[in-house]
């Protein structure tokens, strides 16, 4: 039995097939872990859906900014975009078993036995592992609930950029929605910034990344996110486990399995701009 995190598929279904081959994944026996966007942008998101959901108890994913983005234009929230090559998903069959299920995913998932927390885009500085597992709890109701709707339709929007235990309402959604899907750098006195996508070598005046701005804990979680492809899977830091190296822009796809601490990577050249 491992467990296998993998990061962004991003539509890639075949290079997510070529890389469970090469792990020598079981189904029958291996936890697949998915960092969120398992849709957009590659060539295949039908097929991904349909294989994580079809992996059951077996694939746990969490909710990406690309999956809420995909509920919210199926919503009618938003156009479809021609790259994001979702015109497949939205025209199948299957199309709404699909999507429902997408629905359910939780933006933060943790190993019911091991001290491992996965989440898309990052824990908020502001928070502790408590407040991150309550805040999720809070958005997932809702995403599951007859409100769901209401939230696809006013969770766009960079404000608040700051956390207030006292936020409510459409605010609080909206901060809790940003920090765990869409969020790379903060600023020094911990206001989230959505706009720089580069990576942390580069030059980034008054921003540092989301992971540096956290306080460390002696007990803290292992921390697997994706979402971040500049950073090519380093943070520096042992216990946080950026997975997202790009593979949708042809770079790789990458697994950290827990038990041998091994990282695994298949090559995805053929999306190379
Ligand atoms: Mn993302």
């Amino acid at each position: 039995m491992a467990n296998c995190f993998v990061g962004d598929v991003q539509g890639c279904y075949d290079d997510l097939r070529r890389l469970l081959d090469l792990a020598k994944f079981d189904s029958d026996k291996d936890m697949l872990w998915l960092c969120g966007d398992l849709v957009a942008r590659g060539p295949d998101s039908l097929n991904t859906l349909r294989f994580v959901k079809s992996l059951g108890q077996r694939a746990v994913t969490v909710l990406g900014n690309h999956d809420l983005h995909l509920l919210a234009v199926a919503d009618g929230v938003a156009p479809l975009k021609k790259k994001d090559k979702l015109q497949p998903l939205m025209e199948a069959p299957d199309r709404d078993e699909l999507l429902e299920w997408l629905r359910q995913r939780p933006l933060l998932a943790e190993h019911p036995d091991l001290p491992i927390m996965m989440v898309h885009a990052g824990l908020s500085p502001a928070w502790d592992a408590r407040t991150a597992r309550n805040c999720a709890r809070e958005v997932e109701s809702l995403l599951r609930g007859d409100q769901y709707q209401w939230l696809l339709h006013n969770m766009y929007g960079d404000q608040p950029d700051s956390w207030d235990d006292n936020l409510l309402g459409i605010e609080r959604y909206r901060y809790i929605i940003n920090s765990f899907t869409r969020m790379r750098f903060c600023y020094f006195d911990g206001r989230l910034d959505f706009k720089c996508k580069k990576g942390p070598t580069e030059s980034t005046p008054g921003l540092r990344p989301w992971f540096e701005q956290r306080e460390h804990h002696v007990d803290d979680p292992i921390l697997v996110f994706g979402h971040w492809a500049a950073l090519m899977g380093v943070t520096g830091k042992d216990d946080i486990k950026g997975l997202d190296t790009g593979c949708v822009w042809g770079n790789s796809l990458t697994m950290w399995r827990y038990e041998d601490d091994a990282l695994i990577a298949t090559p995805c050249p053929a999306y190379a701009k």
